[in-house]
């Protein structure tokens, strides 16, 4: 619901801690920290066009993708706005093959940071909107060790303490849940501040566009193309054929679906049998705000907050978005409909 009342992230933060009994504001702390980089990446991807920041660099990440600039940069802002607060115990990045350790002599504290840097890469370079997502966990180790182990990483996404997104779009908007609603904020580049802009979002319970990269379509199962096609296919109370909206931008192409409902879809096959989309730091954190907002999130089959995570990259199937139109998704997966 929008809000015409002043609040800033800060504020909201501070007044959110007031509700967790016993916080220590140490969680405060890690959201000012991370705010602080979504604002300086938001600078940089505004001026992309002018900074020689486009483009690719000559490295490749875990996933053998050719790592942009752009990425690269984002992935290094985060880590130094995050590595010396002394709330976290260990970090992972999509950019990075391994755990990203907090350096010496720096604190370590109770929290675990998982993130995106800068999500929908390809579409940097030609000003499409792109990015940032992040998931916050509780590590599960004792304090005493100190750095943080993959048993922290690996937790189930239903114990994280918080999860969101930052839009760099025709505004930077950051979106974010500690497990009592969703809001969104908006960034005034003139103060300097995120502003609450809507506060308590609710996804609709279904909607009318649909989104998925159709050019794969050919080596989808048969149930999939059975679900598109029945979606395509006008009906008599004119709720399809849906739309088709896709961007290429998980984090552009959900907030969509945050805002207007309907689906999107990640699906595995036969190129990608477990889907591109990864579990840690895009699937769990996302389905955190969707389901946080009402709707659902999948992997066709199982809950994607329920799914055991065996490893930090690992890549997971999404069906997410409205419950209705996910619900209907997985009827037909199960080849109740056709
Ligand atoms: P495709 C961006 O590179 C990304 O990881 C997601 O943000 C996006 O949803 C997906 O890949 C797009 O992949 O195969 O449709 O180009």
């Amino acid at each position: 619901m929008l809000t015409n009342k002043i609040t800033t992230i800060e504020r909201h933060i501070t007044e959110e801690q007031q509700v967790h009994k016993g916080a220590t504001g140490e969680f405060s702390r890690l959201m000012r920290d991370l705010t602080l980089a979504i604002r300086i990446i938001s600078r940089e991807v505004r001026r992309a066009g002018l900074n020689d920041i486009l483009g690719l660099t000559d490295a490749y990440n875990v996933h053998g993708e050719n790592q942009k600039k752009l990425d690269t940069y984002a992935n290094d802002v985060i880590f130094r706005a995050m590595d010396h607060g002394g709330h976290l115990c260990v970090m992972g990045s999509e950019e990075s093959d391994d755990l990203i350790q907090i350096p010496e002599p720096y604190e370590h504290g109770k929290y675990v940071l998982l993130y995106d840097p800068l999500d929908g890469s390809s579409n940097i370079d030609v000003n499409a909107t792109i990015g940032t997502i992040f998931s916050v966990y509780r590590r599960v180790t004792p304090d005493y060790l100190g750095k943080g182990t993959m048993d922290d990483v690996l937790q189930p996404g239903w114990h994280q303490v918080a999860a969101g997104y930052a839009c760099y779009g025709s505004s930077t908007q950051l979106i974010y849940t500690t497990g009592h609603g969703v809001n969104i904020f908006t960034y005034d580049p003139t103060v300097g501040e995120f502003f609450l802009s809507s506060a308590n979002v609710r996804i609709p319970k279904s909607g009318k566009y649909y989104s998925i990269n159709e050019g794969n379509s050919s080596l989808w199962s048969d149930e999939l193309k059975r679900y598109i096609e029945y979606l395509k296919t006008p009906s008599e109370d004119n709720k399809r054929p849906m739309g088709l909206r896709y961007i290429g931008s998980a984090v552009a192409d959900i907030h969509r679906t945050l805002l207007y409902g309907g689906i999107f879809i990640y699906p595995a096959d036969r190129k990608s049998p477990r889907g591109k989309l990864r579990l840690m730091y895009e699937a769990n954190p996302l389905a955190m705000i969707i389901e946080q907002a009402g709707g659902r999130a999948t992997d066709g089959v199982k809950r994607i907050l329920e799914l055991q995570p065996t490893e930090l990259h690992e890549r997971v199937p999404l069906y997410i978005g409205s419950e209705d139109n996910v619900l209907e998704a997985e009827r037909f997966l199960r080849g109740e409909e056709s």
